[in-house]
């Protein structure tokens, strides 16, 4: 059985063209012109991009005394309709948990999935069993290791542990990702808050200021630079964290750095609202920033020193939200955005003039299977890749309301976006999984995908060996030469 994609623009990462897609069982066989299939679908007027890959998802996870409300089933549901064809979830031990057992909870929860999917696995805590079984996680299929710099007392490693796994990884061939607070100083303000009488959801923005994000940013990178390992930052809110990220690439490191759609699009002035529920609904950590961190991100992603932007779904309901009532501390973290990613950022990206065609494809897709060592099968248009694209319609328009989407939760951040620019069908793995508002895939028709080991390398070799090559020492023990 095969499916010709014809008359579209085929976009990827480097690439703009006119041609038809051929796609037999759940490859893709050929690009070219004139190709037939059994089955053909018109995309003429359309852009043919490669599925989304959404790296930073939260489904179904325990979190600030409950779950995440999107399981794998509606959150896969949501990243279909908009055009995303695999996410990374994460998966957490619980204190002391091995490893493993928590890998395979998080395989049970995944088995609902209706798109691949794959799996980091977070350090939530350090000791002698961790430490050996980081090596089955990656024989496991898993090649990258989370850390959490903040939520003190709960998922929070300290710098000892860090750098301990960052070594760990560096042997292995895996690679670190951090979410990036000073999670000492975000507890100090927290309390100070709420000793001042500082309760509502605004405060959660305050306690949670840009350079407690810039600081634990180019902390991480440092005791990367140490271990001899690359570094990911996952939402990377402002530009002290951009900076950052920026210098330690031109110093030579490999440093990625993740920007949200939501970081990007939505501002700070949101916890401002005087309904305490619309407020609360968009606390997330980092929170969000003003214009001028935007800009920043926006510079990043064209200027490539960021290269992906995530979602970072982690969706709670009002109720849930409610939780916080009366101490902001208890609201609990996370935002929804799924099923908007690509069609906001196209929208505020492409659409303006930010992003080119191929810089959205890079960031969406490309550049983060590359990154995850799942390219070419993931994020590209060629022969041999995974048949997972999506037809993408620039002339499209919707407005973003809570009522009409896949995601369980009972609002939307970007509620009333006006949107030009949409997915008209998703194919994952060979199959049409999304089409005319109507996500076809069945819950569990998605796959794990293991995503093997990097080589082991922090910074280009030579510069890493000229840091870590003894010195000759003289005689006297003063290093000769200095
Ligand atoms: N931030 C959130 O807002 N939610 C989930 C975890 C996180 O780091
Ligand atoms: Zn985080
Ligand atoms: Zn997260
Ligand atoms: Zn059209």
């Amino acid at each position: 059985m095969t499916i010709a994609i014809k008359g579209g623009t085929v976009v990827t990462a480097d690439l703009t063209q006119k041609a038809d897609v051929l796609v037999e069982g759940t490859r893709i066989v050929a690009v070219g012109p004139d190709l037939s299939g059994d089955e053909v679908i018109d995309a003429s007027g359309a852009y043919v991009l490669p599925g989304g890959i959404d790296p930073h998802t939260h489904l179904e996870m325990p979190f600030m005394g409950t779950f995440s409300s999107d399981d794998f089933d509606t959150g896969t549901a949501a990243a279909l309709a908009g055009g995303t064809t695999m996410v990374v979830d994460f998966c957490l031990p619980a204190p002391e948990q091995s490893l493993i057992e928590a890998l395979q909870e998080w395989h049970q929860k995944a088995g609902k999935a209706r798109c691949d999917f794959s799996f980091h696995m977070a350090v939530t805590w350090w000791g002698r069993q961790v430490f050996d079984e980081m090596p089955e996680v990656v024989a496991r299929g898993i090649n990258t290791f989370k850390h959490f710099m903040a939520y003190k007392g709960a998922l929070m490693v300290n710098d000892d542990e860090m750098f301990a796994s960052f070594q760990r990884c560096a042997e292995l061939g895996a690679m670190p990702l951090v979410h990036a607070e000073n999670g000492d100083v975000v507890a100090s303000l927290q309390q100070k808050l709420l000793a001042e009488g500082n309760r509502g959801p605004e405060a959660h923005g305050y306690s949670r200021p840009p350079q407690v994000e810039g600081e634990a940013t180019n902390r991480a990178i440092m005791i990367a630079d140490q271990a001899g390992v690359p570094l990911y930052v996952v939402h990377v809110s402002c530009e002290e964290s951009h900076e950052a990220i920026r210098r330690a690439r031109q110093a030579g490191m490999r440093v990625f750095g993740e920007p949200l759609v939501q970081h990007l699009t939505l501002d700070e002035g949101e916890y401002l609202n005087p309904d305490w529920d619309y407020a609360a609904r968009r606390v997330m950590s980092p929170p969000f920033r003003n214009r001028k961190h935007q800009d920043s991100l926006w510079a990043g992603l064209a200027s490539g020193s960021l290269q992906v932007v995530a979602t970072d779904h982690c969706a709670f309901t009002t109720e849930q939200k409610r939780f916080g009532l009366g101490d902001f501390t208890k609201i609990p973290n996370g935002t929804g955005g799924l099923e908007d990613r690509l069609a906001v950022l196209w929208t505020k990206g492409v659409n303006t003039g930010r992003l080119t065609m191929n810089e959205f494809v890079a960031v969406t897709s490309t550049n983060i299977a590359k990154i995850l060592n799942v390219y070419p099968r993931k994020g590209a248009i060629l022969p041999g890749a995974d048949a997972d694209l999506v037809i993408f319609d620039p002339h499209a328009t919707k407005t973003i309301r809570a009522a009409t989407q896949k995601s369980a939760i009972d609002y939307n951040v970007f509620e009333g976006f006006e949107l030009k620019g949409l997915p008209a069908v998703t194919l994952s793995g060979g199959r049409i999984a999304y089409r005319d508002g109507e996500v076809r895939a069945e819950t569990g028709a998605g796959r794990f995908i293991e995503r093997p080991s990097h080589a082991p390398v922090g910074r280009a070799l030579s510069t890493w060996k000229d840091l870590v090559a003894p010195r000759p020492v003289a005689r006297s023990g003063i290093p000769a030469g200095v």
